[in-house]
Formats: C-alpha cells, structure tokens, sequence
C-alpha cells in the first residue's frame, strides 16, 4: 500500500462488514453498505481502480442459534438469506464488483492455506482451557450458546463479546455465571484442548501499525487501549459443527482432551472471526478470476507491498479489524489494511432497531412504499459524520428529501435545464466556454470532494455537490436571465451554459450518494455513457447542445406520508409486543431502554436560576491512566478554563473533541475522581453519553436558561 493521496497508482479494495446470513436487513443495516458503496464509487470518480467486494457471513453461532430456532440445517438457513441479501444489496444500488460467501469454495480453500500458512510461521499453538459445556444437551456451549456477565465491567455479555456493555471481545471460559442459552441452566466448565493465535508476539507490529493506519478517528484511536495494553492470545477453534474445520497438519496430534468426531481427526471448527474477514480477500480473488488478472488483479492487492484496503464496518468491530485482522494478514504473509472507516449507530425515533419487537424500517418495505433507494442513500450517507450515531425518522426524512433533494438539487438541475430547454433547445453553444466564476466554483467542488474522500468522510463528499447545486440556485437567482433573454441575449446565454455545466457537474459529483437520479441528470445534461464511467474531469466538459425538456429528479413527501408511515410502524411494533416474546425469555439486546418517569417533585423557577448552565468549549481531553471510563478535560466557559473529569473515556473518541461546544454545569461543588479534581459537570443524555451542544453561534460562556 502507499499513503500517496487518492488517487494512487495502486489497486484499491473496499470491503464491507460481511453481513451474518440469519436475518432480514433494515435500512439500519444499510448505513455500512451504502458508505462503503458511495466510497468505492468516490474512489472511482477520481480514477482510483477500486474493486468494491463483501459476502455473507455463513459460519458461528449467529446463523447456528438461529437455524436451531428455525428448525432448519444452518446451511440451508445462511443460503436462504445469503441469496436474499444478494438480491437486496442492488437494489439499493449498492453495487458489489463480487459478493461471495464464507461458506464457499474459495473462502474454505483460502482460509485452509491462511491457518497453515500461520501455523507454518510458527504463530498457533495448542491450550488446554476451560469452556463452558450444558451437561443436560451434553454440548459444549460457545460464544451465544453462553450468556452471562462481563469481567470487565460486570454487563450481561454474551459468551464472545459483551454486547451491552464495554464491548469487548471476550476469550472462551471468560463470561462470568454462564448460563446455557438452549436451556437456560448454569453451564459447567470443562477441560478441551484448543488452538491458539499468538496475537501477544505481534505487539509491536501492531504498535507500528495503528500508527499508520487512516480513516475514521475511532478505528485509529479505539485500539490504542488494546494494543498498548496486555494484548491476549486468540483461541481460533470452536467446538461446534458448523464452520470451517480446522485443517490438522499430517502429524495428528495428540491431546487427551481434543474435541473428536470418532474418527481420530479432530472435531474443531475454526472461530468464525477467522474465515470472516478472511472472504474480503476470498471475493476479491473470485472478482479477478471473473474478469481477469489484467482487469483486477487480486494479488496484487493483498500480497507483497498490496493495495489500498479500505475496510468499511461498524464500530463494534473495531478490534476485530484492526487487532486480530492485521495480525492474521501479516503472520500470513499478506499486506494490511490502509484505513478502517468505523460507522456510528443507528436508531429510530430515537430508540434501539429491534428485529423481534418489529421496531425497524426493513429494506424491502422501504422500497415497497415506492420510495427511491437515492433518498435512504443520502439520509445515511449524509445526516452525520461517518462514525457519528445517526437517527433515522420518517420526520426527518421527510424535511431532507423535501428541502435539500427536492429544494436544492433538484430545484436547481430542473430550473436550469428548463430555461435552456425552452430558451435554447439545450445548451446555448456549448464550446463558448463558461465564465471564470462558474469554473472557479466547480474546481472548488471538485478539491472538496478530492479532500472528502482522503479524508475518508462520505458525508463531506456528498455535501460538496449540494453545495454546488446551491450555489446554482445562487448564481440563477442572483443573474435573473429571465430578465435578460430579451435585453441581452449574449449575457443570458452565458448564464444558462454556466447552470447547465453546473448542473452537469452535479451529476457527476453526486453520482456516489445517488448514482439513481444522478444518472437520469447526467442524460438529461447529454452526457454520453453512464454517469457511473464518468470521472471528476467529465464536471468541466461541455455538455451538449441539443437537451430534451427535463423531468423533475426528485419528488415532495406530503406530510401524510409521514403521519401514515409513522402509524404503519406504531401498529406492528403493538402487534409484535402483543405476541410471545422471541422465546428465550430474555431481553432483546437492542430492545429500546426503559425510559425514567417525569420526576413528579417540581423544582421553583428560582431553584432552576440557582444552576449556573453555561456554554463551554472542550479544549483538551484525554484518559484518565487506570480508570476505565473516566476522562479529563480542559474546558473553556467563557469567564475561565476548567478541568472537568468526565465518564466518556469509553463512549466517545477523545482525540475529536477539542472544539466541540457542550453545555457545562458550572457551579456543582468541586469532587476529585481518581485522584483528579473535577471542577464542573458536562451534561450529556442516555448511557451512551450523548454530549449536549448548541446548534446556533452560542459562544463559550453564555449562561443557558
Ligand atoms: N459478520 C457482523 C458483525 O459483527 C459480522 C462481520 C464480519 S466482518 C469480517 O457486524
Ligand atoms: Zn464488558
């Protein structure tokens, strides 16, 4: 790989999070598909070979546990949903050059040679632990077979991941009180022997490593902890059918408590976070093997000095993807990633999806309703930065179609193509040339959407072409050639051959976000081919003469829709609740949370005057050494600076936080937290911290009241 800037001269590989086949997808599990489409096709803009793959994740407990419930084989069940998320991706116009799965002939043969090549390089070995085991199924119980509490922060977990609390990854044997998930007895633990990745002797690779690593902030400042921290070994094997078997060498070996199948050989599957990762090559190679070494040639991108890889994923698997994966790839052999872009959450209305309470908004619904894929696409790909949580609502949804798609975009290509439709029959002739000013604005967009994609920040690459349409409107209303047709024919012909070479550029820098509509613009400017082929360069070049009359881009959502779909999602959530529960008794794990009840005591006017609310600005953050959760900061208030500790170390990237405004409570009595004085509270909402701010020009200081 290079850190040049993109474009390179390298071949570029996004990757996206391999979704686990077991379940339908909601427009909440788009959020990681769409970035990393529009990135790949970003990529691609500026002339960067991009081969954009992923695949279903067949393997693990995930599919085992709910194929067991659906009274089906596990794979049956995985290339049920394998099938309908290929069917669905496109749909959404997010367009994978190959979508594989791990269950597939090239990721078992590719993975088979990774795990020897590891064991080659000397990097596996073989434990004795203990793990837990449901002694009335007489099975061993791994990873969701196994629920209990966290070591680490004491939240109900899972057996390898604590899913509602710090997030770690969890090692087998280390969930404290499990509890058997298939029957809901206290498990046992006992002895087996399994194999390990010495991911400890990779220490100071991955020191040097994450050093190097690009993208979001979280994925380069998250794994620091981890790696500088006591970096653990890896167990890679599973006591389970269902997977991978784990390719023994020729010598047999020899332990007494070696999981087997009677016939000598050993009865592990490898850990599905092995062969996962491992299909971001494995479809990568099956894309060259379809169109050719000298289309794309998948060695080139993963071995010897490699290629750009760009992994896409949500946060929650960060460690997996800058802790274990880079470590798997160079104890292989194999070359590392160039940048981890790490996405936020997403929530509806403002609480948790939940697939059993019905509370989501499903992809085929979606589309159902008549809507165009483009409109989800730019609500995820935009409504915050990348690795922000972002909620989806219809509300919401509703104002940015109607004022930004429909009012600024759309508004913008039709009223300029109109008037030199009507005008001119199209392009008042094309090869005089556009003015300086409308050149100057379209380079600017060009460089801004070149710095957003280096900057690995979809929702900035989508901004520069909307505020380029912007400015169209800007530049239309401001030079009213309405006025001029008649008076000053030359100058109106100016105008209207600047909007539409506007109106061109749009197409072309938004194609990512909404390659849909964009390619419907793209026709309607006389573009030649697909907006798709079309790099940067083609926003400066003429467009055509002669242009059809133009149809809208985009429609209006009234109101009702919003009150209509709103009600749709209110009676299958009632209905979902009204039905038993998912079965196992327990909490749904992205359940909404319980909400606390109004404090009935009302406080006087004069008590709510006592509290001396400010506006501050965050100037220095950083871990408190030894505590797990707590963070010191710096914050200005206006009238002086204050350290203020803060429970957020875990919950937000503290790099990103100087500059962001957020409201203080200042005259709370002075505590000392580890050992540091905290002068001053940072109000924030919900368990996750959400940090209160301002949306208007509040300047450090000013009382809030
Ligand atoms: N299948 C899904 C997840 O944990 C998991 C991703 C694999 S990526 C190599 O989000
Ligand atoms: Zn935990």
């Amino acid at each position: 790989m290079s850190h040049e800037e993109f474009p390179t001269d390298r071949p570029a590989v996004v990757t996206c999070g391999l979704p686990y086949a077991n379940g339908d997808l909601h427009i909440g599990h788009l959020r990681t598909y769409v970035g990393g489409d529009v990135y790949a096709r970003a990529l691609r803009k500026l002339g960067q070979e991009t081969a954009f793959v992923s695949g279903s994740d067949m393997h693990g407990t995930p599919v085992a546990v709910n194929a067991e419930e659906a009274g089906v084989s596990p794979e049956s069940f995985a290339l049920d949903w394998h099938e309908t998320y290929e069917e669905t991706f496109p749909k959404f116009r997010v367009d994978f050059d190959n979508y594989g799965h791990t269950h597939d002939e090239t990721n078992v043969e590719l993975t088979t040679q990774i795990v020897r090549a590891l064991a080659e390089n000397d990097h596996l070995y073989e434990k004795e632990i203990m793990v837990a085991y449901d002694p009335a199924e007489d099975q061993s119980l791994p990873d969701r077979y196994v629920e209990g509490t966290c070591p680490y922060c004491g939240e109900r977990a899972r057996g390898d991941e604590c899913d509602e609390g710090c997030g770690r990854h969890l090692e087998p044997g280390e969930i404290e009180d499990p509890r058997s998930t298939i029957t809901g007895n206290p498990a046992e633990y006992r002895e087996q022997t399994h194999e390990f990745f010495r991911v400890s002797a990779f220490q100071e690779y991955l020191g040097e490593f994450i050093d190097r690593l690009e993208g979001t902030p979280n994925a380069r400042n998250q794994p620091r902890e981890w790696i500088e921290g006591e970096l653990r070994d890896w167990c890679i094997t599973r006591d389970m059918d269902w997977g991978i078997d784990y390719p023994d060498g020729e010598e047999p070996r020899s332990s007494e408590n070696r999981p087997e199948d009677g016939d000598g050989e050993s009865d592990l599957v490898l850990y599905v976070w092995v062969d996962a990762p491992i299909e971001y090559v494995s479809s990568t190679k099956q894309y060259t093997e379809r169109v050719g070494a000298d289309v794309f040639d998948w060695e080139e991108a993963w071995k010897g000095e490699g290629g750009e890889i760009v992994h896409v994923i949500g946060r929650d698997i960060i460690q997996h993807h800058t802790v274990f994966w880079p470590a798997m790839l160079y104890g292989a052999d194999y070359a590392e990633p160039r940048a981890v872009m790490a996405s936020g959450f997403i929530t509806l209305n403002g609480q948790g999806f939940s697939t059993s309470r019905n509370r989501a908004v499903w992809a085929d619904e979606y589309l159902d309703e008549g809507f165009d894929p483009d409109l989800v696409r730019y609500y995820l790909a935009t409504n915050g930065g990348f690795q922000q949580d972002v909620d989806f609502s219809w509300e919401r949804f509703r104002e940015r179609v109607n004022n930004e798609l429909v009012g600024t975009v759309g508004n913008f290509a039709y009223r300029a193509l109109l008037f030199a439709h009507r005008e001119f029959g199209g392009t008042p002739d094309p090869e005089a040339g556009i003015s300086e000013e409308v050149r100057e604005r379209i380079e600017a967009a060009i460089d801004e959407f070149r710095a957003a994609v280096n900057d690995y920040s979809v929702r900035k690459a989508g901004d520069a072409a909307v505020s380029l349409a912007a400015f169209g409107n800007e530049y239309i209303q401001r030079n009213e050639p309405w006025n001029l047709v008649d008076e000053d024919p030359d100058r109106a012909a100016q105008v209207i051959r600047d909007c539409v070479q506007v109106a061109k550029a749009v197409s072309v820098l938004f194609a990512p976000v909404a390659p849909g509509s964009c390619e419907r613009l793209w026709s309607q400017v006389g573009g030649e081919g697909s907006v798709t082929d079309a790099e940067v360069g083609a926003a400066l070049e003429p467009p055509a003469a002669d242009l059809d009359e133009p149809t809208e881009l985009y429609e209006k959502i009234p109101e009702e829709r919003v009150e209509e779909l709103n009600a749709k999602l209110a009676e299958r959530v009632e209905a979902a609740d009204g039905e038993s529960d998912d079965g196992d008794g327990a909490p749904d794990s992205d359940s909404d949370s319980d909400l606390d009840p109004v404090i009935d005591d009302r406080i006087d006017f004069d008590t709510f005057e006592s509290l001396d609310i400010r506006v501050g600005e965050i100037i220095e953050a950083e871990g408190i050494e030894g505590a797990d959760d707590l963070a010191r900061l710096v914050v200005d208030i206006g009238v002086e600076e204050r350290q203020i500790v803060a429970g957020i170390k875990r919950l937000h990237d503290l790099d990103s936080l100087p500059g962001t405004r957020v409201i203080v409570l200042a005259n709370l009595e002075r505590a000392e937290l580890f050992g540091v004085e905290s002068d001053g509270m940072i109000l924030a909402a919900g368990e996750e911290a959400d940090l209160l701010t301002t949306v208007g020009d509040a300047v450090p200081g000013e009382r809030v009241r």
